[in-house]
């Protein structure tokens, strides 16, 4: 880990930055998620480094989806893996769901990897890809998953996705949260709910809002029917687009 100290300004993201780099070294996280989490970095100095209204409403739908759903399921890539495990492993805990790993680069072992860093943090069991079960409308290897996992799931829960598999997974019926900051990304727009917001912010306040809803059903359908993901991701690039001016 580099030295950075707690008073700089930028310390928390800087910190990601270590904490992705260290990742990286362990072969947890692939080589491309250095490009995508500085994608991500841009996207978040332009949102304020914060969760903002439209994220917080994404999130109780969020909430709501995944708590009515029969077999939701976490899928778990290389970046998710390095900067948010414990995250990852509440929710499983707060929803009963299991985890999955699920990544675009193929490299030997990572999946192991992940599976491994998930179990070392305290998740109770990893569910890996096979080749029994397969997603269709998808060539990449994000379509080898577990048959009482991704494809037996009815709500996917995928936070920063690479598109492909967002669409192939709604061409299967399936509803799809995630996680993005880039508003404009393909998978922010193909999900059914798009939480725009850096993973490591919005996973806690999910888990915090899961057991809230748990005791008002009724209240939290109309929230889900009241849903536009459009209109969210709308605000989230009108709230960009006005970052120049201070917000
Ligand atoms: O481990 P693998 O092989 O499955 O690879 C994982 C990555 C993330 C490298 C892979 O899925 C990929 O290439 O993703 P993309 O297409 O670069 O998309 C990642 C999206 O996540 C981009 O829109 C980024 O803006 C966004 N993003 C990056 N970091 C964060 C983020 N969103 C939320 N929180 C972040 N910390």
């Amino acid at each position: 880990m580099s030295d950075v100290p707690k008073t700089h300004p930028r310390y928390l993201s800087l910190t990601l930055r270590d904490t992705i780099v260290a990742a990286v070294e362990q072969g947890i996280t692939s080589i491309h998620g250095l490009i995508a989490h500085g994608r991500g970095e841009a996207f978040d100095y332009l949102i304020g480094e914060e969760t903002q209204p439209f994220a917080i409403e994404a999130i109780h739908a969020a909430a709501v989806m995944l708590l009515s759903a029969e077999h939701p399921i976490i899928s778990v890539n290389g970046n998710v893996a390095a900067l948010a495990p414990e995250g990852l492993i509440e929710l499983g805990r707060v929803l009963n769901a299991p985890l999955e790993v699920n990544i675009f680069h193929t490299e030997t072992g990572r999946e192991e990897r992940i599976r491994d860093h998930l179990l070392k943090y305290g998740a109770p069991d990893v569910l890996m890809p096979t080749t029994e079960a397969q997603l269709s409308y998808i060539d990449s290897n994000r379509k080898f998953v577990h048959p009482e996992g991704i494809f037996k799931a009815d709500v996917v829960f995928v936070p920063l996705e690479d598109g492909d598999r967002c669409e192939a997974l709604q061409k299967m019926g399936k509803n799809v949260v995630t996680v993005d900051l880039n508003p404009m990304s393909r998978t922010a727009k193909q999900a059914s709910i798009t939480i725009v917001d850096n993973v490591v912010r919005a996973l806690p306040l999910l888990c915090e809002k899961i057991p809230e809803l748990s005791s008002d059903a009724t209240t939290a359908q109309d929230t889900l029917k009241r849903y536009s993901n459009a209109a969210v991701l709308q605000q989230a690039l009108q709230h960009i687009s006005r970052s120049g001016d201070g917000n």
